[in-house]
């Protein structure tokens, strides 16, 4: 259908997967993330909207609600998937890398939210998916900074469930595990990765699960892992 779609992040990884399958099912797809370049590219296919923006930016989380309005008249879905992590033990941690972390995964979430809301609220329909991870739900050594920011973003979209519901505005939150993406500077498509780790296109297949719910049905939580993943 020709829904009108924001995906943070939408620039590699889960966020492009999840672009490339919306587009081919006929979605105008809003391309979100800070490089350029990999969402002019990405535009092309999908023949959509590409905004540059930082999601952690309260002024950039407007303008990409805003942009978006202005340019298609509708917005049907959010999809806050843009995020960072690394890892280490807590005394290895600076307090700028704990930032980073948390304005992207938390503040940023929150931010996008705050925009897309009051319009969703004024149509009394409106659809949010959260790509959190697995560990929202379970702790893991190194992963203080990484792990605690999972939790919070996943406290603010369990809260704006409950929140927005009344408006007739669903709120999905998908838990992967691995994923085969650039996540933490890593490079995908090693063969080590392909039997450790899900692919991109299976976290979209799971979020074109979630917005095919019928009208009266909200897919509240959502978790996949490779089979091989012990967690
Ligand atoms: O990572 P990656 P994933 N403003 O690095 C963008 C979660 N997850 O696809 O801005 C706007 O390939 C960045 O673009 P750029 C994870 O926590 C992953 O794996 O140009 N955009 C890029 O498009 C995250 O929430 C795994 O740098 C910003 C994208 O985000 C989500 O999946 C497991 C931005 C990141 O692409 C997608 O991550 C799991 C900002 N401030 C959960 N900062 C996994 N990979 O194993 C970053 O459980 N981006």
């Amino acid at each position: 259908t020709n829904q009108v779609v924001i995906i943070s992040g939408a620039s590699r990884g889960i966020g492009k997967a999840i672009a490339l399958l919306l587009a081919l099912q006929g979605a105008t797809v809003v391309a979100v993330s800070r490089s350029e370049q990999e969402l002019s590219d990405l535009t092309h296919k999908t023949r959509g909207l590409s905004i540059v923006a930082d999601i952690a930016d309260e002024e950039d989380a407007r303008h990409v609600v805003a942009e978006t309005l202005r340019h298609y008249g509708r917005l049907d879905i959010l999809i806050c998937n843009a995020g960072v992590g690394s890892f280490a033990e807590l005394e290895q941690f600076t307090g700028e890398e704990w930032d980073r972390i948390f304005d992207t995964n938390v503040k940023g979430t929150f931010l996008l939210c705050k925009a897309a809301v009051p319009h969703f609220k004024a149509q009394k329909r409106g659809h949010i998916v959260g790509i959190t991870s697995d560990v929202a739900k379970r702790t893991f050594s190194h992963g203080t900074a990484y792990g605690a920011s999972k939790f919070a973003q996943d406290a603010v979209l369990a809260s704006l469930r409950k929140e927005v519901r009344p408006h007739g505005i669903k709120v999905s939150t998908i838990y992967p595990g691995l994923v085969d993406t650039y996540f933490n500077d890593t490079t995908p498509g090693s063969p080590e990765a392909e039997k450790t780790h899900l692919r991109p296109a299976d976290v979209a297949q799971a979020v074109r699960y979630v917005l095919e719910a019928p009208a009266h049905v909200v897919v509240d939580e959502l978790m996949l892992h490779p089979l091989t993943q012990e967690w």
